[in-house]
């Protein structure tokens, strides 16, 4: 079987992952960048063996590092943020991940007031306000608890701000633009079991958490969901969390907008109406078209991008194979299907998700592509187990006010331009 004989599922190159497997020119003639049939007699192996094979190595360091090579790996400081005072936007480079797990090192990372160096010894939690008992941990204390974990998406509410705000689209990375949305293992003690053990007086309707930072970051939660699946954030992927990520410990609401994942938190007081604090009341909450404010808008809506291949990128050569991968999630739930599109939307196939989803997780989706050459633009539609499906911009912009750039969400288009270069389009 040629490579063109395969059959396409949408328009534009779109082929089912059975096919392709199927036709065995995954490792043969489909993908020559890819794969080279090796010459026996130029293999490095038998002429002459690379200084690694011919001598031990060393013994690595205590505390493991990436690869040297892999230096160029790096959070990016977003371009027209750098001037500011104690605000740092860190983006995870996305373009270069795999899977669903965001390396510590790598994990975006938004302080309002700059990153502060937390004693662990004199940091305390403090549970307070309409409560049966006030109580008051040290680090070790909390660390005796039965400690849960999952996996989870986090992401900021200002991720893709860009292309919400900016009239004409931005010829940046995926990176820069969507960089704002990390997967990791979180582990720490349920709220539930701290609040049960505190007890709440019939009042107690709302929880206002506040952090240890210059600003005090304080946010108002419902106590419905700090009861249902929040959790005091001790550990991240396998480790103590990182001082970027509010070490000694954290709020995590599963699914719920960044900034309500109180960083370095010391203090949750129980309270019948909420606080209305500068960063609920201001940065976040919502104008709307109508001239209406949507406030406490918690959940991230249901969302995806493609990750590859992806803004600033070049594909290598025309009229070829290629993976369209990306990364899908939603914050309130499962996401159920992923839809790509390779002819500018006319025509949609369903994505290969890679493992099965889990609850507000991020899920990696795909489907192998044969570029024909000529200029379009790939799209990527996530639709979530309840039922939301990711907006278009047009959609999005209609519901919000002009300077709106909250909880983005809508469709994330990349022209593919006849050169192989990528580039960040709107429609
Ligand atoms: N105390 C405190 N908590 C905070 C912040 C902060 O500035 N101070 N930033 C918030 C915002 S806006 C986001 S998006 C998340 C980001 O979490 P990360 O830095 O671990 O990625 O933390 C939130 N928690
Ligand atoms: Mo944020």
């Amino acid at each position: 079987m040629k490579k063109t004989d395969l059959p396409e599922i949408a328009g534009g190159g779109l082929i089912a992952r059975r096919s392709f497997l199927a036709s065995g020119l995954l490792f043969a003639t489909a993908a020559p960048a890819l794969a080279r049939t090796v010459d026996p007699g130029n293999a490095t192996i038998v002429d002459g063996r690379p200084d690694w094979m011919t001598q031990p190595g060393g013994d690595g360091v205590a505390y493991g590092l990436p690869s040297p090579h892999e230096a160029h790996v790096v959070r990016h400081a977003i371009p027209y943020m750098d001037e500011s005072v104690g605000f740092a936007p860190w983006h995870t480079p996305i373009a270069a991940q795999q899977g669903i797990i965001t390396p510590n090192g790598l994990h975006f990372a938004v302080h309002h007031n700059g990153l502060p160096d937390i004693d662990p010894e004199v940091h305390e939690l403090i549970i307070h306000g309409l409560v049966d008992r006030p109580l008051r941990f040290t680090m070790d204390e909390l660390l005796r608890y039965p400690i849960v974990s999952s996996i989870r998406f986090l992401e900021c509410a200002g991720n893709t701000a860009a292309n919400a705000l900016s009239f004409t689209p931005l010829n940046f990375s995926v990176d820069v633009i969507s960089g704002q949305v990390s997967g990791a293992e979180w582990a720490g003690v349920r709220v539930a079991d701290l609040l049960n053990e505190s007890g709440v007086k019939p009042g107690g309707k709302w929880v206002i958490a506040e952090g240890a930072d210059a600003g005090s970051l304080t946010r108002s939660l419902p106590l419905s969901k700090l009861m249902d699946d929040a959790i005091i954030a001790l550990y991240q992927n396998g480790e103590r969390l990182r001082p970027a990520q509010g070490y000694p410990v954290r709020l995590f609401v599963p699914g719920w907008e960044g900034n309500t994942n109180i960083k370095w938190l010391h203090r949750l007081e129980l309270t019948d109406v909420p606080a209305f604090t500068r960063d609920e009341s201001g940065l976040y909450s919502e104008p709307r078209s109508d001239g209406t404010i949507e406030h406490f808008t918690f959940p991230m809506g249901v969302k995806s991008v493609i990750t590859h291949p992806s803004g600033l990128q070049t594909l290598p050569e025309k009229k070829g194979f290629y993976e369209i991968s990306g990364l899908a999630w939603s914050g309130h739930g499962r996401i159920a299907r992923v839809d790509i599109s390779a002819d500018e939307g006319k025509t949609w196939a369903r994505a290969d998700l890679d493992q099965t989803p889990m609850d507000k997780a991020l899920v990696r989706f795909s489907l192998p592509w044969r570029w024909d050459g000529k200029p379009t633009t790939l799209l990527s539609r996530a639709t979530d187990e309840i039922g939301n499906i990711q907006p278009t911009r047009k959609e999005w912009k209609s519901h919000y006010a002009a300077h709106a750039h909250n909880h983005y969400n809508a469709i994330q288009s990349w022209r593919i331009k006849k050169d192989g270069e990528v580039e960040n389009v709107y429609g």
